[in-house]
């Protein structure tokens, strides 16, 4: 579709949403009447900015179902998402939304090459979280078959994997490198697997640790993206060329602002991602500040599809830690870690405040055939690491370099970071 004809088509469904979260749900109502804009205002997408934001704050403000836009007796399909404290946000589906959800998630698949011939297994986990369900939907859309194995129960998982002929293995980035290591020690041999194709997200991961998926499980990883607020897995995928996250914008129009100001940011910047559903009619949602950090890549992709890009998720507004006063990203170390071939991609960051000033610790797994008691080659490794990371952090971690498998494990969205400021 060119540019302009889907402009076309998001001003319509922009416009019939508006209409209806200003008709049925009040505080929608409230804002815009606060901001002196009513649904004749809104003629096109461009007039967008002229919307009011819907933040996280706003979803635990009206909870459980005061953002909602249709009757609870509508509302058939319930999930929610675990903030870090008090009341969970909650979120309501139509059946509209559920076939919505079922259809961006085929398409995903169907980037990723998967067909109906194809047997997917699920190992998100089931149930109020968005991972398992939504890509239970998206593969049951396609027509494919889908193995409903939800996380854990590991030895099963790799049974299963082999003797139901799994193509496609949908589940966290870090529940992949889990699974790969229980893979090489079950014995079984690798041509015996049929697995191809990887559908990863839930959590930011770097092309590092694509690299090291691909590498260790022989398939092709790609990228999903999606967020409970807005449906779930399926709001982006990526396609054969894995460059760049394509949008469904024709559900979900993205912007992307400054995380500061709210202010729209020229085309290219990287900047909060923001979205409105078009489509929707449980919970639709205007300009929701999502936290995550990106930019948004318009130039066609050789893939042929005409669908916005966006790059991968740098980190979220929420996990930048601030250490000595510099901006650091987890996704940043993860970088470096991947770029050593003696790292297994294993890490913790431990960030403290001894006697006023900050501490950062860096625990990395060092590959079995690497780990030495040579106290000479040890030392030369973690000088190496620091050095690295010292250049692209702009600071100086403590490096401690762990035994294989030490860290814990995820089966979910890994935990990297544990700062002990907070509770100071
Ligand atoms: O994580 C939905 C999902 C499930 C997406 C399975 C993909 C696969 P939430 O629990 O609400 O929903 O968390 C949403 O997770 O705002 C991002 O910060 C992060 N996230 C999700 N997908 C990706 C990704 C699900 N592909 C939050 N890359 C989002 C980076 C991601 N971060």
């Amino acid at each position: 579709m060119s540019r302009e004809d889907m402009h076309k088509l998001q001003g319509i469904r922009l416009k019939k949403t508006v209409a209806m979260v200003y008709n049925n749900c009040e505080p929608y109502r409230k804002r815009m009447q606060e901001k002196g804009v009513t649904p004749a205002d809104i003629q096109s997408i461009a007039d967008i900015a002229k919307l009011p934001f819907t933040s996280k704050k706003d979803l635990r403000d009206y909870y459980p179902y005061g953002l909602l836009s249709s009757p609870i007796s509508d509302i058939v399909r319930i999930h929610a998402s675990s903030g870090t404290t008090g009341k969970p946000i909650v979120a309501g589906y139509t059946r509209n939304d559920l076939d919505i959800w079922g259809e961006v998630g085929a398409r995903c698949f169907t980037a990723y090459g998967l067909t109906k011939n194809d047997v997917i297994q699920v190992s998100y986990g089931y149930g109020l979280f968005t991972g398992g369900l939504g890509a239970h939907g998206a593969g049951e859309t396609l027509g494919a078959t889908v193995i409903p194995m939800s996380s854990g129960n590991t030895e099963k998982q790799i049974m299963l994997m082999h003797d139901l002929g799994a193509v496609a293995l949908a589940c966290t980035p870090s529940y992949a490198l889990y699974l790969a290591d229980a893979m090489a020690d079950s014995k079984i041999p690798r041509n015996e697997f049929k697995l191809k194709v990887g559908a990863f997200g839930a959590e930011p991961w770097t092309e590092g640790m694509r690299k090291e998926l691909e590498e260790k499980l022989g398939i092709k990883a790609y990228d999903i993206y999606g967020l409970t607020e807005i449906i779930g897995p399926g709001v982006g995928h990526e396609c054969q060329f894995q460059n760049g996250t394509h949008l469904c914008e024709d559900h979900f129009y993205p912007e992307i602002v400054n995380p500061e100001t709210g202010e729209p940011l020229p085309h290219g910047e990287v900047g909060e991602l923001v979205f409105s559903t078009i489509t929707k009619t449980g919970m639709p949602l205007l300009r929701f500040r999502t936290r995550d950090l990106t930019r948004l890549i318009y130039e066609p992709c050789e893939c042929g599809r005409t669908s916005v890009r966006m790059d991968r998720i740098l980190g979220r507004c929420d996990d930048m830690l601030i250490i000595r006063g510099v901006n650091v990203f987890p996704s940043q170390v993860e970088t470096v870690i991947c770029e050593i071939p003696e790292l297994e991609p294993h890490y913790l960051l431990v960030v403290d405040r001894i006697n006023n000033l900050d501490s950062f610790e860096v625990q990395v797994e060092v590959k079995e055939a690497f780990y030495s008691d040579e106290i000479n080659k040890v030392m030369d490794l973690r000088k190496r690491i620091t050095h690295r990371l010292q250049s692209v952090l702009g600071i100086s971690p403590d490096v401690r370099l762990v035994e294989p498998r030490s860290i814990e494990r995820s089966q979910g969205k890994a935990k990297r970071v544990i700062d002990k400021r907070k509770f100071k």
